[in-house]
């Protein structure tokens, strides 16, 4: 049955007079008009709730109608500082200059021939510069997909088709996506697996290196061997077909593994024929100061799963590896109705280019020089803040009830909601949920990371104050 139109809300749409580069540079401030979320937000959220389905979550409910370089506006005119990048995807800024040009001259040109049916040269030249970016000099192939998840669940078949074996290994605190292989390939039930079983079969879970709660002392190399020993007696080198870790794990507390651990797991995997997959999505694409991050540990996987970072918010990923691991699929065997759609691959072309013309990777870096001390000097006043942690734009706080390392997830959603009343978008992560992480975008200026801080610093005081 249709819907009466007259009760159809109004579809926003652009005016034909209005600029797509925008009407004009969206001052880099954060200025708050109303309270957070504004009278229209709050208006839009009454909609969402009849239409929405409300097993989406959002982390503010406040609705954003521009973003660009550092801020956010949101709907009612209050301007946000953007220390999250929409997890971690648009990290040259969004609405990125050279991104919006590329996107809108392919929109004009074509929007999709499918590159299954019609392939186009965007597509190539997003492999080729894949091939050229991720680690190691050896020979590569690209495929292209639309999801993080996506492009790890084919990460996973490729690797089967290459060794003829069946097992895969994922590590606790371990996020990959929501599909049912992704799930069965992430750690934490609840909400990502609660309800949504069964899971794939033939995954297996090892120990992770997470130098704050493992035993003092522990280095990378031992905590490799307990993983891999459970690997060796549990699965079995010869069932094993690949193994997938997050250099830096993101969404189970932004763990950065002991230095030799992730070294140490690559050795053994390439002793027993077993592919390597670095899970990229998160912490790669200039995002930690590096390419990606397991260059940090001088490692080059068999694959890298691209995602997010990628294309400065349109929907693309990426599996990118060695040719004859990558070449072993069968004819037919990898695609998709939109894997490399155009508008997307010209995003990507554009994003690369911005994040070379920008010195971006190094803008990474100095994020971090201005970030760590910062958060490593409130951590000295504060026994609150367990452990500080992090490359690049990439970087967290864990907190703890002080005197122990007892997880503190309700501090860290009141610091949150804190930041976001300020106008500053944080988000918080971790198995234990006490985890807030920093994803700020690259295009961020020192003045508004300083503030974001200083905002960020206000409010553990405050609820300190309110604590005593
Ligand atoms: N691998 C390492 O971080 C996505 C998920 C947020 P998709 N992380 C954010 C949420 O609650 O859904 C992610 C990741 C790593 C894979 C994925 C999955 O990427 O593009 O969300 O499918």
């Amino acid at each position: 049955m249709a819907l009466p139109t007259s009760l159809t809300p109004p579809i926003a749409t652009a005016s034909p007079t209005q600029s797509l580069e925008g009407p004009e540079p969206l001052l880099q401030a954060r200025r708050l008009v109303t309270e957070i979320p504004g009278p229209a937000s709050r208006a839009l959220a009454d909609r969402r709730r009849a239409a929405v389905a409300s097993g989406v979550g959002s982390t503010m409910q406040t609705y954003a109608r521009r973003a660009e370089g550092g801020v956010i506006e949101d709907v009612d005119g209050n301007v946000l500082i953007d220390l999250g990048s929409g997890i971690a995807v648009t990290t040259v800024g969004s609405a990125a200059p050279r991104v919006v040009r590329a996107v809108r001259d392919q929109a004009a040109a074509f929007t999709h021939t499918c590159f299954m049916v019609t392939p186009y040269e965007g597509y190539v030249a997003v492999a080729e510069q894949l091939n050229r970016l991720t680690p190691g000099d050896h020979e590569k192939r690209s495929v292209l997909f639309n999801s993080g998840a996506e492009a790890v669940e084919n990460a996973v078949k490729i690797a089967r088709v290459h060794t003829g074996r069946s097992a895969v290994v994922a590590f606790d605190h371990a996020y990959h996506g929501r599909t049912n292989l992704t799930m069965a390939l992430t750690a934490k039930s609840m909400p990502y697996k609660h309800g949504f079983g069964p899971f794939a079969s033939e995954v297996y879970r090892a120990p992770m290196s997470y130098p704050y709660r493992d035993e003092p002392g522990l280095d990378g190399r031992e905590a490799a061997a307990r993983s891999l020993a459970v690997i060796d007696k549990q699965v079995g080198a010869g069932n094993l077909a690949a193994i997938v870790i997050e250099p830096i794990q993101g969404e189970g507390g932004f763990i950065v593994p002991a230095p030799g651990f992730l070294a140490a797991l690559a050795e053994w995997a390439r002793e027993h024929g077993v592919v390597f997959i670095a899970d990229e999505v998160q912490s790669g694409f200039a995002r930690t100061g590096a390419w990606f991050a397991i260059e940090h540990e001088g490692v080059v996987p068999d694959l890298v799963v691209s995602a997010k970072g990628i294309a400065d918010g349109l929907p693309l990923s990426a599996v990118t590896g060695r040719a004859e691991i990558m070449d072993a699929v069968h004819a037919g065997g990898l695609g998709g109705t939109y894997g490399g759609n155009p508008l997307a691959c010209a995003a990507a072309l554009a994003t690369i280019e911005t994040i070379e013309a920008e010195s971006m990777v190094q803008r990474a870096r100095e994020v971090e020089a201005l970030v760590l001390p910062r958060l490593r000097s409130l951590q000295a006043a504060d026994p609150r803040i367990g452990d500080v942690r992090g490359r690049g734009a990439m970087v967290a706080v864990e907190l703890v009830h002080p005197g122990g390392r007892e997880p503190d997830a309700a501090l860290t959603s009141a610091v949150a909601a804190g930041c976001h009343a300020r106008g500053v978008v944080v988000l918080t992560c971790g198995t234990y949920g006490n985890v807030l992480r920093l994803l700020p975008p690259l295009a961020i200026s020192d003045e508004l990371l300083t503030e974001g801080l200083d905002v960020l610093a206000d409010v553990l005081a405050e609820l300190g104050r309110a604590a005593a």
